[in-house]
């Protein structure tokens, strides 16, 4: 996709400052399909008027890859120009009065590899639309702030595609001549075009007819390949979940008489939010308890969630421009991930699914924020859109909305919501617009008092930190915190000012007690917990009535996406570690001791004391955290998880990926010899009984059993005892669900063991007809902990896999990105051979499809931090990809970026 060269063969950059509204609005839109993979047929007729607001402009509609046969206004030929990808219209009637153009276009959806668009995927047709693939559909004003409404009628061969769907109602459907038939739908909503959606093809639905609070009817279907619909009772179970949880905890209903959920195996990213017609990638719907782990029910209940509550924050109001992507996504993903806590069920499974989402900031966003990527929530400019669908987008937005429901708190958010939709339903608004029906439905909260200022996360990039100190005074019996913050620079933003902080805090006595909050100035205390604002660069409290030096427990519940800085001692960390009232904040304990242990490692290159990093005090802590009866197995997992190595990279300001990945596996080893007993008794105590449930409770079980048993084959290894390794082959063998089966399998392969490359093959002779389940095939032989440098060869044999192929996403991320992206152990090389590997894929996928291939050429993004000779060989790297003329936009973007 080469786009828009200005001339010098430069991309150019869109700025959000120079919006400008539309000078045209299109009322309805009628499209007619005539549906071929080799040659499909568009008519869009259009109803247009000026806007009589804006100044008179020609009309200029964007297209891409299009075959334009013909242009009619009010029925008649007209004059048309075109200007690089846009079809100009310079004689159209003056006048506020509204009329008619058509336009005929034909293109070829079977040759589409990019998945924008209209393309074809096993037989049958799919659309992607956001950001701008309507444009490769028709001529149109391909921007979110243009909202028609939409008649489609889709035409094809009555055999080859019985299914045809399109946004909204079923009006009208029968037959054609020579064996073709067609269908009329109608969205009774107005949208802008990138919700458009259709889809035809041979699949088949479950359906389920729901009542809402209100008393209507529903239809809910979900669409899938013939031998796949035994997979989709999750996500109809998902899905019926999200539209009561949607009412119930925003008042929010399903404003449909019909939504579908559609599955396709090929698709660029998770899944789309198309009004009433969402599009799937099939990893996020389908799933049997044989082929589908945990972590895929999970997701896939928090996919179908995200997409369904789209339909409110995104579709029904939606964003005025791309700059604003935050907008829907930030506050989708923080409804998605208030969603799953709440099916989480009991605090300590909601504290569990934050310690995830907390530890995907800091291994994606973070390192992001930090890199030649960074941008601000809201960006100020983009090459290409595609490249901004980002953790900072998605996660980082979802924690400035975690923000602000914190300021205003759970009803006041609640309230927030309620005149956000009261203000701007069926518009297409800003960041700003949200913030501020936010602050304005609580008068007199820390979010209105200081709202401009917290708007700087929308607009400043880079992750802030804050430094915190104590002073305790046992005269005064007074604690002094103080809280610093400071922000480093990031591409094109310098100097950076303060944010709004808050921080949630409790202070404990030496016991582990929780001391009761009273600031000077106030009359009686306020509980063991409380949230303080941090605003100016330095701030201090001072707590009274302290009875003995505390320990603070600052940013409970990761209460702001912040470092934070403390000179804890060791023994305050553990005292977090095994008494804080907060769950999060007693797994950051855990991962702060052991994060210590291993820079220390790190520093001291041949110290010849890889064997004993951790100490014995701290193994004893995590052991305690492993037998404690009171504590859930999911939480345990967590804290016996050791940080990962591109987490603590971003520690580092020089980084030896090699040695990262030498004292992250020697701690493993430690971990799994000093606790072999426990790993033991974890195991055999937490092996489920009953039929296979995906609850949060029954996956916790399983996800401590299954990290005992990486434990004890990793053990098992070194000692040379076959014990272990046997029992988890057998395991492999009699598992009854896909989480177990994985899990084993994994253990085998992790710790090297002959006994994996028999299980291998029994995996994929299983599995060989199941691309979900081969797709994990791949990742996991790719995404292996590396010893001495066996992966990559394997990576290679496997790109000659007949089952792999570069054209299919998943596929692709599946062997090429576990590699790349994820396996830092086995990518950084010292001989380069992961960058000249990673180099080629990159060209390889551009030619196919730029959005994934893109996404690729971001796993050297962080490469200036490399120590030599990685970092000459990354840049060696990096820059022959930059040296190809052809490169897509997407690509180039993030490579110049990147050599910047
Ligand atoms: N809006 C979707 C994500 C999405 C974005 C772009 C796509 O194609 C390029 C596809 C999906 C979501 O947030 O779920
Ligand atoms: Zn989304």
């Amino acid at each position: 996709m080469l786009l828009m060269p200005d001339g010098q063969g430069q991309p150019t950059a869109i700025h959000r400052s120079d919006y400008q509204p539309p000078a045209w609005w299109i009322d309805t839109v009628e499209l007619t399909f005539d549906l071929d993979p080799a040659k499909t047929r568009v008519l869009n007729k259009m109803r247009l008027r000026r806007n009589p607001d804006v100044a008179a402009q020609a009309l200029r509609l964007e297209g891409e890859e299009l075959n334009l046969s013909r242009v009619l206004v009010n029925g008649a030929g007209t004059s048309f120009k075109m200007d690089g990808s846009q079809l100009v219209l310079e004689n159209l009637p003056e006048g506020p009065e509204p009329f008619d153009l058509e336009i005929f276009t034909t293109c070829v959806p079977e040759k589409n590899t990019q998945l924008m668009g209209l393309y074809v995927s096993q037989g049958t047709f799919f659309t992607q639309c956001e950001a701008e693939g309507f444009r490769r559909i028709t001529y149109f004003l391909d921007r979110p702030d243009v909202m028609a409404s939409y008649t489609v009628t889709l035409r094809a061969d009555k055999a080859a595609y019985p299914v045809l769907l399109s946004n909204g109602n079923l009006l009208e459907q029968g037959d054609l001549d020579a064996g073709r038939h067609f269908a009329k739908w109608h969205d009774p909503h107005k949208k802008p075009c990138y919700l458009f959606a259709l889809v035809a093809g041979k699949l088949v639905a479950r359906q389920q007819r729901i009542v809402s609070r209100a008393g209507k009817e529903h239809l809910l279907e979900v669409y899938v390949r013939p031998g796949d619909l035994g997979k989709t009772e999750h996500a109809m179970n998902s899905l019926m979940a999200s539209v009561a949880w949607d009412e119930a905890r925003f008042n929010l209903p399903l404003d449909l008489e019909r939504f579908m959920i559609v599955a396709t195996s090929d698709f660029n990213m998770g899944a789309m939010e198309n009004k009433g017609l969402n599009i799937f990638n099939t990893k996020y719907v389908l799933a049997s308890e044989a082929t589908a782990t945990d972590t895929d029910f999970a997701n896939i209940e928090a996919v179908v969630g995200h997409e369904y509550f789209h339909n409110w924050t995104g579709n029904r109001i939606t964003c005025r421009d791309w700059f604003q992507l935050s907008l829907k996504e930030g506050l989708t993903v923080f409804r998605d991930q208030e969603f799953s806590m709440d099916m989480a069920g009991s605090p300590s499974a909601r504290a569990v699914k934050r310690i995830e989402d907390v530890r995907v900031l800091r291994t994606a966003q973070f390192p992001e924020d930090a890199g030649p990527m960074a941008h601000p929530v809201r960006p100020d400019s983009y090459i290409e859109i595609n490249n901004f669908y980002t953790v900072t987008i998605y996660e980082k937005g979802a924690e400035v909305v975690r923000m602000m429901h914190h300021l205003v708190g759970r009803d006041g958010f609640a309230k927030g919501m309620a005149l956000y939709f009261s203000r701007h339903d069926g518009q297409a608004v800003t960041c700003d617009d949200f913030a501020q029906a936010i602050a304005d439905a609580n008068p007199g909260s820390a979010l209105a008092l200081q709202l401009e200022q917290f708007k700087r996360w929308y607009s400043q990039a880079g992750t802030p930190r804050v430094q915190a100190s104590g002073q305790y005074d046992a005269d005064q019996r007074t604690y002094t915190l103080t809280l610093r913050q400071s922000c480093p620079a990031t591409p094109g933003q310098l100097g950076k000012e303060p944010f709004v902080i808050p921080v949630e805090l409790g202070l404990l006595n030496h016991d582990g007690q929780a001391l009761a909050l009273q600031l000077e100035g106030e009359e009686a205390a306020t509980g063991s917990n409380r949230t303080v604002v941090l605003h100016e660069a330095e701030q201090q409290w001072t707590f009274v009535k302290v009875a003995q030096a505390p320990v603070p427990s600052l940013l409970r519940g990761f209460s702001a996406p912040v470092v934070l800085e403390v000179d804890y001692t060791d023994a305050e960390l553990l005292t977090l570690l095994a008494h804080d009232h907060d769950a999060f904040n007693r797994w950051e304990a855990s991962q702060r001791l052991v994060l210590r242990r291993a820079l220390q490692a790190i520093a001291t290159p041949d110290s010849g004391n890889d064997a004993a990093i951790l100490d014995e005090a701290l193994l004893q802590a995590l052991r305690q955290v492993l037998r404690d009866a009171t504590l859930d197995a999911a939480f345990k997992e967590l804290v016996l998880t050791l940080p990962s190595e591109t987490y603590i990279a971003e520690q580092l300001a020089v980084v030896d990926p090699q040695r990262i990945h030498t004292v992250r596996e020697a701690m493993r080893l430690q971990l799994a010899l000093a606790l072999h007993a426990d790993w033991q008794w974890a195991y055999e105590a937490h092996q489920a009984s009953g039929a296979y449930r995906p609850d949060a409770i029954s996956a916790g079980r399983r996800a401590l059993s299954g990290l005992a048993l990486t434990m004890l084959c990793l053990g098992a290894q070194h000692t040379q005892d076959s014990v272990w390794p046997g029992k988890t082959l057998q395991r492999f063998k009699d598992a009854g669900n896909m989480t177990d089966r994985f899990q084993a399998l994994a253990a085998l392969v992790g710790c090297g063991h002959a006994l994996a490359a028999p299980a291998l093959e029994r995996f994929h002779t299983l599995f060989k007809d199941d691309p979900l389940v081969l797709d994990k095939w791949f990742a996991l032989q790719a995404g292996a902990s590396d010893r001495a440098g066996h992966v990559l060869p394997i990576v290679k044999q496997l790109l000659t896999h007949p089952d792999f192929t570069l054209k299919n996403p998943n596929r692709a991320r599946s062997l090429i990105f576990s590699y790349c992206s994820a396996n830092p152990g086995a990518f950084h090389r010292q001989d380069a051979a992961g960058y000249v590997f990673w180099s080629e894929r990159v060209l390889e996928l551009d030619a196919i499809n730029p959005q994934v291939a893109a996404r690729l050429a971001r796993a050297l993004d962080r490469w200036k931090k490399l120590a030599e000779p990685w970092r000459s060989g990354a840049r060696e790297a990096i820059a022959r990809v930059a040296a190809r003329p052809d490169l897509s936009n997407d690509v180039r973007e993030v490579i110049s970026r990147a050599l910047a």
